[in-house]
């Protein structure tokens, strides 16, 4: 089904892509209408490991955002065309940038522009003439800062599973990744068993509970190179690459089993949760599409069938 040397390679690529992705370098958005407090500034924060694009004219700042995403933006106050707190103003209107850090750099870091500064939605001032080491200090805290709001923003808040939309960027690079090189990525659609009368009977709480056990128990059953994200409410996604068939069914249904068999106690009350699923192979589709409208239509079908059952 999956020839040995390939199975290797696909698994190999995924490990280098997450690993590339954790070691990214922070990020830093510089803007200054003058080339040499560009050069100056980016030569420090790059001496000091962080990336830096740097630029003078305010308008290639959205152009850049496209494939740079910054963890932190720096702006100089004074610019002939737009200011550094009306650049601050248009970059909060983005949704994905609404709460990144903006530092403003300004010659003179009066109270009064601080004030005005902060009120334009800016994190802070920071004056051209603090020491180096100080301002490299404050830049990177702050864009560590950003860092996290943004990888925290690809999570799902209760289960610290990947949010809908990160799990189906996996997915597709998988899916891609896989097709690339003749390999094979399994994509599972997991939905727990009438998860309504849980919540009904059990209440809100007791509901999440389960999600979170679900969520443990896939963590703690699946490989470094596997993805799981929450998809919605009760419905879970997982991305195996390169696992054979019948090892992918043979994991999955285990998973299941294991799952049926926990005990919750919810004031006093015990009970056991189900869940359904369908399942899809890159081999069976042509479009990365294909495959989620296969395993989703798999995982109905389990579902028609009487449920606590997996479905290829
Ligand atoms: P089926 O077996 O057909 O999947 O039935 P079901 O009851 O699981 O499916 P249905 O879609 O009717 O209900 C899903 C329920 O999941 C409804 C909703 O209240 C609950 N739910 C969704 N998100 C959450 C959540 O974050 N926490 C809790 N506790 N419940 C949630
Ligand atoms: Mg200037
Ligand atoms: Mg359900
Ligand atoms: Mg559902």
């Amino acid at each position: 089904f999956v020839k040995p040397a390939e199975t290797t390679l696909l698994v190999r690529k995924i490990h280098q892509w997450l690993k590339m992705s954790e070691k990214q370098p922070l990020k830093i958005l510089l803007v200054d209408d003058q080339q040499s407090m560009v050069d100056y500034f980016s030569s420090l924060l790059r001496s000091h490991g962080l990336m830096v694009k740097g630029m003078t004219k305010p308008e290639q700042v959205l152009p850049t955002l496209e494939q740079f995403e910054p963890d932190l933006f720096i702006f100089d106050l004074y610019m002939p065309d737009v200011n550094g707190l009306e650049l601050a103003k248009m970059i909060r209107q983005l949704d994905k940038y609404s709460s990144s850090p903006i530092l403003v750099l300004s010659s003179d870091d009066t109270m009064q522009n601080k004030v005005s500064i902060i009120q334009a939605g800016s994190d802070d001032l920071i004056s051209k003439q603090t020491a180096p080491s100080l301002f490299v200090t404050q830049v990177i805290s702050r864009a560590q800062r950003g860092h996290d709001i943004r990888s925290s923003a690809s999570r799902d808040s209760l289960t610290g599973l990947l949010n809908h939309t990160q799990i189906l960027v996996a997915a597709r690079r998988c899916y891609n990744l896989a097709k690339r090189i003749n390999s094979s990525v399994c994509i599972a659609m997991l939905d727990l068993d009438h998860f309504k009368q849980v919540n009904d009977t059990y209440g809100h709480s007791g509901g999440d509970k389960v999600l979170l056990a679900f969520a443990h128990l896939l963590q703690q059953s699946l490989r470094p190179v596997d993805f799981m994200g929450r998809y919605g409410g009760e419905e879970f996604m997982l991305v195996l690459p390169d696992l054979p068939a019948p090892l992918a069914i043979a994991k999955l249904n285990a998973i299941r089993e294991s799952f049926s068999h926990i005990v919750f106690v919810e004031e006093g009350a015990e009970f056991k949760v189900t869940l359904s699923g369908g399942l899809a192979f890159s081999t069976e589709c042509n479009e990365f599409q294909d495959c989620l409208l296969l395993a989703d239509k798999n995982l109905y079908e389990a579902k028609r069938t009487g449920r606590n059952r997996l479905i290829t």
